[in-house]
């Protein structure tokens, strides 16, 4: 029996070795664009690390029928009045769904379906979400401490950044006197 960590996470089974994670790191200055405040953004520290995913892909991507699973640990902070967040995604088969579910820390996961309407889901330890075809998402770290969630998906979904990069979420998650807003 293999134990190995994954962000706050023991995995104990017979087929889990480290070298089937795959551990991946974005900084503030791969979410240009991501953030509304521009100024305040352009302040900031661009190699400081917003988030880390380790993923266990057992299967080549885009096999049908198989599943992928990650864990995400996003770190407290705003750009701005901006809460940290991922730079989020539509599926690119965009038909595919996901789970996921609440680790440590909270946060709130924002979803957007292609008539754009926006909404959003409290996440904390244990919360489970349904995360339904064609919904883009995105999740924020709305508190002090760090945010750890994690993901299951098709080994199919794929993952399309392109239609967010370009036309944004149509609300964000702002910080209105302590209270997070989606405006
Ligand atoms: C998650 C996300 C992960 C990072 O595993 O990929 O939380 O967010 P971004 O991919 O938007 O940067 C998932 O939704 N997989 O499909
Ligand atoms: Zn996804």
């Amino acid at each position: 029996t293999n134990r190995i960590f994954i962000p706050e996470v023991f995995f104990t089974n017979n087929c889990l070795t480290g070298e089937d994670v795959i551990k991946s790191t974005r900084v503030l200055g791969e979410l240009d664009g991501i953030f509304g405040d521009r100024q305040a953004f352009d302040g900031m520290d661009k190699d400081q690390v917003i988030y880390q995913v380790s993923s266990y892909l057992p299967v080549l991507e885009n096999t049908p029928g198989g599943l992928f699973m990650g864990i995400t640990t996003l770190y407290p902070g705003k750009v701005g009045s901006e809460f940290f967040m991922t730079k989020g995604h539509f599926h690119s088969n965009s038909d595919r769904a996901e789970f996921y579910w609440g680790v440590e820390g909270e946060g709130m996961l924002i979803l957007m379906n292609e008539q754009r309407e926006v909404w959003a889901e409290r996440i904390f330890p244990g919360s489970l979400h349904y995360i339904p075809g064609k919904v883009a998402h995105r999740v924020a770290n709305t508190g002090y401490q760090k945010l750890v969630f994690s993901a299951c998906w098709p080994s199919d979904a794929g993952h399309d950044y392109a239609t967010i990069s370009a036309a944004g979420f149509a609300q964000r998650l702002i910080d209105v006197n302590g209270v997070p807003t989606l405006v």
